[in-house]
């Protein structure tokens, strides 16, 4: 039993020294959200870090996601993965679009482009990919899918802070993606998300949207939402855009370290670096075969949580089996094998730079033996 607990994961926070300096700064101002000075910086600094065009702030990733969807004018059917956290598929419903399941690929876990266009109806708009745990969806051959049929295509990019593939932003592939800031990401703002786009007039359609569709103080462009991100968010990202290579590094440490010790244990797998990307080491899922290793996935859950240790089965159940989806035709057992197999193995283990590698050491030690 470990004195203190561990969970699947733990926000990196800043000294608080340096947070009291900005939040001196918005106590002398009064001036705590709706575009303010930290907000128009963090907007600046994060483009120029991760290396993308434009960036809109949101108060949290699932805000972006349903407008996002919006600022698209997507509508019918959109086709989507069910291995995701259900924030995914609920911003299509709350833009009262049918999400469409398509099964995903065992190499990567993000949706699979070969199954995508036996899914494509007259009714589909659009394409919500996930990459998942951070990794890159097969981008160019929804590219491909998505000029033929003339789809949009949304990647949601919740796990992704960071990412790069083939030497650029996994940010800059698709028509937009959104960003997760929440306390349980690689980059947290307490909350938070974005927007990505790659032109001035789509940004300037997403501020408008995030703010209840106001052009200026007397017209009204569109019924848009309140999905602004604060001042207190927005310094707290500053101050996080200076600490987050680091972290990265440690999360890299880390999974290196579980790679080492759970390498050759019979019936466990895990994912391993994929080419040309650079990872952000969000989530170091693991993947329990009970008949090789004779203990169920919930086995080792249980028993790492009798011992203080809160792994999480990210993600488990899939989206297509919660009771408002499971009704859909995609959903129905039997159409998403891949995907089912998936859910009933993995388990996310603790992974945070604070971790320590004692603690990794006791975790694999616990799951092995
Ligand atoms: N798309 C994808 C693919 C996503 O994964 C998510 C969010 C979204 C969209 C939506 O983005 P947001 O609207 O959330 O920005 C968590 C998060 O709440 C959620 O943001 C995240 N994905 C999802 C994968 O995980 P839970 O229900 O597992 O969170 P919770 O509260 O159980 O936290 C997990 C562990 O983290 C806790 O056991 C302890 C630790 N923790 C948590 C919080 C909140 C802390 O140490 N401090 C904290 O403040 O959903």
């Amino acid at each position: 039993m470990t004195e203190k607990p561990i969970y699947v994961t733990q926000p990196f926070l800043p000294p608080l020294e340096e947070f009291h300096e900005y939040l001196k700064k918005i106590w002398d101002s009064k001036w705590l959200t709706n575009n303010g000075k930290f907000h128009q910086e963090f907007e600046r600094s994060l483009s120029e870090y991760l290396g993308v065009k434009y960036v809109s702030l949101f108060a949290n990733g699932t805000l972006a996601l349903i407008t996002a969807i919006q600022t698209l004018k997507l509508s019918g059917e959109v086709i989507t993965t069910p291995f995701s956290f259900v924030a995914t598929t609920h911003a299509l419903w709350w833009n009262n679009i049918k999400p469409v399941f398509v099964d995903i690929d065992p190499v990567t876990l993000t949706i699979d482009p070969e199954k995508i266009e036996s899914a494509i109806t007259p009714k589909t708009t659009g394409i919500l990919a996930v990459h998942v745990y951070g990794n890159p969806c097969y981008v160019e051959k929804i590219k491909e899918i998505s000029n033929i049929y003339g789809l949009k295509v949304i990647y949601d990019a919740a796990h992704a802070f960071g990412v790069k593939y083939k030497g650029t932003s996994i940010l800059n592939f698709g028509d937009l993606s959104i960003l997760s800031f929440h306390a349980t990401k690689v980059f947290t703002t307490f909350e938070g998300g974005a927007i990505i786009c790659h032109d001035e007039e789509t940004k300037k359609r997403i501020d408008y949207l995030k703010n209840f569709g106001f052009e200026n103080e007397v017209i009204v462009v569109a019924p848009g939402i309140n999905a602004k991100m604060n001042e207190f968010q927005s310094a707290l990202g500053l101050l996080q855009l200076k600490y987050v290579d680091k972290n990265i590094e440690k999360r890299k440490q880390i999974v290196e370290l579980y790679r080492k010790l759970l390498n050759n244990v019979k019936g466990i797998s895990f994912l391993n670096d994929l080419p040309n990307v650079k990872h952000n080491y969000s989530y170091f899922p693991i993947f329990i075969d009970e008949k090789l290793f004779g203990k169920s996935r919930d086995q080792v859950y249980e028993k790492l949580k009798e011992h203080n240790i809160y792994a999480r089965r990210y993600f488990y159940p899939l989206i297509s089996q919660f009771s408002t989806y499971c009704g859909l035709e995609s959903a129905q057992p039997g159409k998403l094998p891949i995907a089912e197999k998936i859910t009933n193995q993995v388990l996310c283990l603790p992974i945070y730079p604070d971790l320590s590698d004692n603690d990794v050491f006791k975790i694999c030690d616990l799951i092995i033996n």
